[in-house]
């Protein structure tokens, strides 16, 4: 690593607090056999060896620990701030219990584990990380695991390295891989523990246990600080409306608790969209209100925050989608000449679902009609929902403007905010609670409990800054 500054040096000397029952010895405590919130008989069938696994809490307990094991550990899918330090704390708490003890990195996601690519960790390495951001010490990817032949290749470098237990840092799709791979190696008693670690910015990963997942606490902040910067900037200015899209394509936590900290003029809510069965005509027009409402006291300015994923909430969208996938999948369909294609599709789409699709703007009508992932289908990811609903909001402004109903100026600019948070330096808050989900993880190992969770209640969390 190159020459640390200033500020590196002080964060990098920063302590993680871990809770007071992870300080010492610990004694495991089995509580209550877990079930799945829904479809409880399907899932134990599948999962006939790691179903109803009984919850686990530690507590301070009396004999210093000790236990021989070596560790792996995958960090997969987006990046969240704090990641370098469920490594740390693993790191830690598997050398406290044997410094003989070895804890290795699979490269670049899950696909390390098949590939047989990895890094042992030294305290050299490990130091020049400690709370940072990023999941650059040993990469991320969102290879699936799913095929025996995968979980065969893992199983022969797991067995190659002596490791015990393989620890698993994802959101929900990695989590799920996890699961699956936990059963697999239970059902072949292999003798591996499979732990997942709870991970996403988004804060779609919640229950009993997870009151947060990891990352969402310093993404939201950083978020909220651009956002803050963007509201003076817009006061000082006062000649933009600033539409500002937010990750988090299945839930809008990120959307709503920025807007919690920054107080913008409208945040918008996918669930709420959803739930009220709002079109993209009824959401156009309440941002249009409002403007018009602002601009009616001379202020032609504002802040709008949008979940990322709105689009896929609006559920007359959500037909049209569903139904332009079935339209596409066709031979005839995929036959059709790149040029023809928009008309193709007008031709075949049911009456409403046409109406909706010729209510969009012609470029998103057309990303709509042209653009496909390899699946077949659209790519919903792509739609710049910031620049729809703005292009959107000016048209019903002319409109208005033309009955007389609004007489203000609409300028727009355009934010996506998604990346510049998920690798920031994670906050004291991220940085404790990361540092204690590895160390917990190491405990986890030493009382051999296979393919459990790995998780802490933030209320046993020393407090957030
Ligand atoms: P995870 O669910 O893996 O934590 O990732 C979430 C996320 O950060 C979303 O907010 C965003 O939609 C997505 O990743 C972007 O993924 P990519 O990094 O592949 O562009």
């Amino acid at each position: 690593m190159a020459e640390k500054s200033n500020l590196q040096i002080a964060r990098a000397s920063y302590q993680p607090k871990l809770p007071k029952a992870l300080q010492g010895p610990v004694k495991a405590i089995e509580g209550a056999a877990t079930q799945s919130v829904g479809n409880q008989a399907e899932i134990k069938e599948l999962f006939p060896n790691t179903y109803g696994m009984p919850v686990v809490e530690f507590a301070q307990g009396t004999a210093a620990p000790s236990a021989k094991f070596n560790v792996g550990i995958i960090l997969s899918g987006g990046q969240a701030p704090g990641g370098h330090n469920v490594i740390s704390g693993l790191y830690d708490g598997v050398k406290a219990l044997d410094p003989a003890n070895k804890l290795y990195g699979f490269l670049m996601g899950p696909g390390g584990l098949v590939d047989h690519k990895y890094i042992e960790f030294t305290d050299a390495l490990i130091d020049d990380y400690r709370n940072t951001g990023g999941f650059d010490i040993i990469g991320s990817g969102r290879t699936k695991l799913e095929e025996v032949d995968q979980f065969e290749k893992g199983y022969e470098i797991l067995t190659e390295l002596g490791i015990k237990a393989l620890v698993i840092i994802g959101g929900d799709d990695s989590n799920t891989n996890a699961c699956v791979l936990a059963e697999y190696y239970a059902a072949k008693g292999y003798g591996i523990q499979v732990i997942g670690c709870p991970k996403t910015i988004d804060g779609d990963l919640k229950n009993d246990q997870i009151e947060t997942s990891f990352g969402f606490d310093t993404a939201t902040k950083t978020y909220s600080e651009l956002i803050g910067n963007i509201e003076r900037d817009c006061n000082s200015a006062r000649k933009y409306w600033h539409f500002i899209k937010l990750m988090g394509r299945s839930a809008s936590h990120i959307a709503l608790e920025c807007a919690l900290q920054t107080q913008p003029n409208i945040c918008l809510v996918s669930e709420e969209v959803e739930a009220k069965g709002h079109s993209l005509d009824d959401i156009v027009s309440y941002i249009a209100g409002v403007v018009a409402a602002r601009a009616a006291k001379g202020n032609n300015f504002g802040t709008v925050l949008i979940p990322e994923g709105l689009i896929e909430f609006i559920p007359a969208i959500k037909k049209l989608i569903a139904e332009l996938n079935d339209t596409l999948a066709t031979e005839e369909a995929k036959s059709v000449a790149r040029e023809d294609q928009i008309e193709y599709v007008k031709a075949h789409l049911s009456p409403a679902n046409l109406a909706v699709f010729n209510s969009l703007p012609a470029d998103v009508a057309s990303q709509l009609a042209l653009d496909r992932d390899p699946h077949g289908n659209v790519q919903v990811s792509l739609i710049e929902t910031e620049k729809l609903l703005s292009k959107m909001v000016g048209r019903k402004l002319a409109e208005m403007k033309k009955a007389g109903t609004y007489t203000g100026k609409f300028s727009a600019q355009h934010h996506f905010f998604g990346y510049e948070g998920r690798c920031a330096a994670p906050s004291n808050f991220d940085a404790d609670y990361c540092y204690s989900l590895g160390y917990n993880a190491s405990r986890l190992i030493a009382c051999g409990k296979t393919g459990y969770m790995s998780v802490i209640k933030n209320t046993t969390a020393p407090a957030a800054e």
